[in-house]
């Protein structure tokens, strides 16, 4: 007997990135991306740490699938590394790179799991950020490329595709703040990337949807709840600034054809006028939203005293473009390993807020997770309750946003497996599986045996 359960039909995944579990960075012909160029730079990425082996999936996918299966995934959201498939970025194809995805899609078709690739999880080749990358144009243009390369190598067995991954991290985190590759700290080229990944996501719907107009393509997002700390006018425009920047600079364009008037006043002072026929491409109808969420943002527009400036999560670099004022402040809610505040109906307000403000389209959950710092017991398994109380309360809301007429189709799980969690190195674990990273041996934890049971009884 379930208590919430899912309409039948309803997708049950977990998601990983290329760069974050493959490894076999320099094998069968892979470029570098800027993530490799990256983790290079001194004090980038915590402890040194790079995705040269990561967990090694590169080597062990067919294990993985099994352990897919294993757990009863109905499907897995993968991405594919653009340098491993093109490794100057355009022009000629790395025959090797394209068949491991080969290969990696028909395991997954053998097992009964379905393929969910995503083709852009921040690894652009370093060739095309030599070129200027994201806040140049042509970019846009080799992406759309890419894309129909591979759409025309897997279409006719991969049904889903996702374009881009969270523009909002690779053009804020990575040309804004520099947090993120290739860490560049310029506030204009930020905005630019912005607009290139979206224009790179329209331009590849069309030619893919050329190709196969039976195939589903969206792009993914990653979307926050946002309150104002107080009823005060300042906190009231600060969280209409970073719901701006967040979320509808990107889901008016993809959604609606139309950049937000607010956000372009906002950021008038970088010269950002994006031409009007592009927004004609960027508002694909498209077949699916991936929403990739976390938490809430709770923000102040009044200034804040030293030791509240100190403790900002987005501290020395704002990536917040023309809203560096803004002052995130901590609620006193419980937090993740990562510090992010837990707020499960912040994922119900994003959901009802999708359906309520914006055309309807079908909508899945992308990502959804929770990291910490964890080492197993001395027999080898991790007892998570935390993450599994994350998930429980975050697949609890979904279930209401269903009930409210949300068209939430799947739900993806921030991820299968331990691996490499960016400026956070292998500090900070997400997976349902533990990774011991010096044998790469794979253990399910508590978390995965829960989440079989709620794949298995099809809700909680
Ligand atoms: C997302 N932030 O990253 C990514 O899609 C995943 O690859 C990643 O592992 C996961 O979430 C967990 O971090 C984010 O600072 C990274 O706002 C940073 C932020 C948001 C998302």
């Amino acid at each position: 007997m379930t208590s919430y359960g899912f309409p039948a039909g309803f997708g049950w995944g977990a998601a990983t990135a290329a760069y974050q579990v493959e490894g076999a960075a320099a094998e069968d012909g892979r470029g570098p991306s800027i993530w490799d160029d990256f983790c290079r730079v001194p004090g980038a990425v915590l402890n040194g740490d790079t995705g040269d082996v990561a967990v090694d999936h590169y080597h062990r996918a067919a294990e993985d699938v099994a352990l897919m299966a294993g757990l009863g995934l109905d499907r897995y959201r993968f991405s594919i590394s653009w340098p491993r498939v093109l490794p100057e970025g355009a022009g000629r194809v790395n025959q090797a790179g394209l068949d491991f995805y080969r290969r990696l899609v028909d395991e997954l078709l053998a097992a009964g799991v379905e393929p969910w690739p995503t083709l852009y999880h921040w690894d652009l080749p370093s060739v095309l950020e030599d070129a200027g990358g994201w806040p140049e144009r042509e970019t846009a243009h080799r992406f759309a490329d890419y894309a129909a390369l591979v759409h025309e190598a897997l279409g006719d067995r991969v049904r889903h595709w996702t374009t881009v991954n969270e523009p909002w991290c690779t053009a804020f985190l990575g040309y804004a703040s520099g947090e993120h590759a290739p860490g560049r700290r310029e506030p204009a080229a930020a905005l630019w990337s912005a607009h290139h990944l979206m224009l790179g996501h329209g331009l590849a719907v069309e030619a893919m949807r050329a190709q196969r107009p039976d195939n589903r393509f969206g792009a993914a997002v990653n979307l926050y709840a946002v309150a104002p700390e107080t009823g005060h006018a300042d906190d009231v425009d600060a969280a209409r600034r970073v719901d701006g920047m967040q979320n509808r600079l990107f889901l008016d364009p993809l959604l609606t054809g139309r950049y937000p008037e607010d956000v372009l006043a906002d950021v008038a002072a970088h010269g950002f006028a994006p031409k009007d026929s592009d927004l004609a491409v960027i508002a694909q109808p498209l077949d699916q939203l991936g929403v990739n969420y976390y938490s809430r943002h709770t923000v102040s527009g009044r200034p804040g005293t030293a030791a509240q400036a100190a403790s900002s999560p987005f501290s020395a670099h704002s990536p917040w473009v023309g809203s560096e004022h803004v002052r995130f402040v901590p609620t006193g809610r419980p937090v993740t390993g990562m510090g992010w505040e837990i707020d499960e109906d912040g994922l119900h307000e994003v959901l009802t807020r999708l359906h309520r403000e914006y055309p309807a389209v079908p909508l899945y959950i992308t990502e959804n997770g929770a990291g910490y710092e964890e080492d197993p017991g001395g027999d080898g398994t991790v007892h998570d309750s935390e993450r599994i109380a994350y998930l429980e309360a975050h697949l609890k809301a979904c279930h209401r946003a269903i009930a409210d007429g949300v068209p939430l189709r799947g739900y993806f799980v921030w991820s299968l497996l331990d691996n490499f969690e960016w400026a956070w190195g292998y500090g900070k674990r997400f997976g349902l599986v533990h990774v011991d990273y010096g044998t790469q041996r794979r253990v399910p934890k508590d978390s995965a045996r829960w989440y079989a049971g709620v794949i298995e009884r099809g809700g909680l």
